[in-house]
């Protein structure tokens, strides 16, 4: 059985949602945030001490983007991997990766600066820097997209990666940087019946 170490809304709803979208059976537990401080045996679980922590078969990912296109080829094949013989492959794998090491980043030290610390530890000018990197990131990005979707023509795990940037950037304060091209392309992957059964799991599942 896959099992999924997840905390709400975190980085780790991509492989839920990439879970959701396969139709995978799976085991999830919703930890409480940060998990390095509130989970015990957390390091044990991953190192690193983050989420997500997902075991398959005695093999642990700990990656966000990495994951839905692991599950998409180990349990495939599905449309939602694009195949190294497929035009499409290049952007697939660029914007899978992007969603995480290129958008997410940023956001996360805006996070780190603005919303963790103390009050009187927040430094908001740093704060507003990564924010704005962020936007002037995903207005970038959105040169790059060809379509309704971010490769191939069609919804695939790369639009979990990248949903998932966007999602965090409405749900932390930065919807300002979400243009409407990027709010309207959220909105599609958003009411996909997979998206919302992900949503529903994590709540169903926290504590
Ligand atoms: N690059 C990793 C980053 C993992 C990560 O930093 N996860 C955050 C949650 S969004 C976390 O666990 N933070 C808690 C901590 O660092 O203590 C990924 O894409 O999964």
């Amino acid at each position: 059985m896959i099992t999924l170490y997840h905390c709400r809304d975190a980085r780790s709803f991509r492989a839920l949602w990439a879970l959701e979208e396969l139709e995978l059976a799976y085991e999830l537990h919703v930890l409480p945030f940060p998990p390095r401080a509130r989970h015990e045996g957390m390091k044990e679980l991953n190192p690193l001490g983050t989420i997500p922590v997902l075991f398959d078969e005695g093999h642990r990912l700990t990656e966000s983007s990495a994951i839905p296109h692991y599950l998409a080829t180990k349990y495939g094949p599905t449309p939602l991997a694009v195949a190294p013989d497929e035009p499409g492959y290049a952007d697939y794998l660029n914007f899978l990766v992007m969603g995480e090491a290129t958008l997410t980043f940023p956001q996360t030290i805006h996070l780190r600066y603005a919303v963790f610390p103390p009050p009187e530890a927040r430094r908001p000018e740093i704060a507003r820097d990564y924010a704005e990197w962020f936007g002037s990131r995903l207005r970038n990005a959105e040169t790059m997209m060809d379509g309704e979707y971010a490769a191939a023509g069609r919804f695939t795990m790369a639009d979990v990666s990248l949903g998932y940037a966007i999602k965090l950037a409405l749900s932390i304060g930065l919807a300002e940087f979400v243009t409407p091209a990027m709010q309207a392309y959220f909105d599609r992957l958003a009411a996909r019946p997979a998206y919302a059964s992900a949503m529903a799991a994590q709540l169903r599942e926290a504590r």
